[in-house]
């Protein structure tokens, strides 16, 4: 596959994990996961990790997949590249591990002092991705080894960082999300 097939397989196949963060700070408010609790005088994770957020943006990532496998064969055919579908414990895994990899990355800035909305350069624009694709090959090992290839992994750790800078600017700028991070 060519470099464009590549990066276009990237943005494909992590597009279940890419909207629960985003669908997360439209649908976010609510009771925060940690229940108001600390540890060491800090946040457990703090009022940005609620249910709502996480259920929503669960739900959303695995609807995307859905609507992927539905549009697979024809934006394939019309790219010329052969897209992966995904089978549902596949979608809810990307989706339900992008959760958890952010909800992991606020425990670690709250021990680490920083308050909700703190910016951690690296870990923001990782998180999400690292947790995604752990939860996917727990649940789903053989499509994850089909479909990840190693060009493709590279693909998206180099990808992924621009997009979610430029996307969540873009909710910044649009008023929707407190910090452009
Ligand atoms: N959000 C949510 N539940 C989640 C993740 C996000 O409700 N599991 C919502 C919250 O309203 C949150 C907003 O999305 O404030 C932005 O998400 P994020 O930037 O991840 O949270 P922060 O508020 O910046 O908190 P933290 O410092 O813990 O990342
Ligand atoms: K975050
Ligand atoms: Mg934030």
């Amino acid at each position: 596959m060519d470099l464009v097939g590549v990066v276009v397989t990237a943005l494909w196949v992590m597009g279940p994990a890419y909207i629960p963060n985003n669908a997360a700070v439209l649908a976010g408010g609510g009771r925060p996961i940690d229940g108001g609790r600390t540890l060491g005088g800090s946040r457990l994770l703090g009022d940005g990790k609620t249910w709502r957020g996480t259920a929503v943006g669960t739900l959303a990532g695995t609807g995307l997949a859905l609507v992927l496998n539905a549009l697979a064969t024809t934006v394939g055919a019309a790219l010329g590249y052969s897209l992966p579908t995904f089978p549902l414990v596949a979608g809810f895994g990307l989706a339900l591990g992008a959760m958890l990899g952010d909800i992991g990355a606020s425990f670690v800035k709250r021990r680490s002092g920083r308050e909700r909305g703190a910016a951690f350069p690296g870990l923001d624009q990782l998180d999400f991705v690292v947790g995604a694709l752990l939860v996917a090959l727990v649940v789903a090992p053989g499509w994850f080894l089909a479909t990840f290839t190693r060009p493709v992994l590279v693909a998206i750790v180099v990808v992924t960082p621009l997009l979610h800078v430029v996307t969540n600017g873009i909710a910044y700028l649009l008023g929707v999300k407190n910090e452009p991070w």
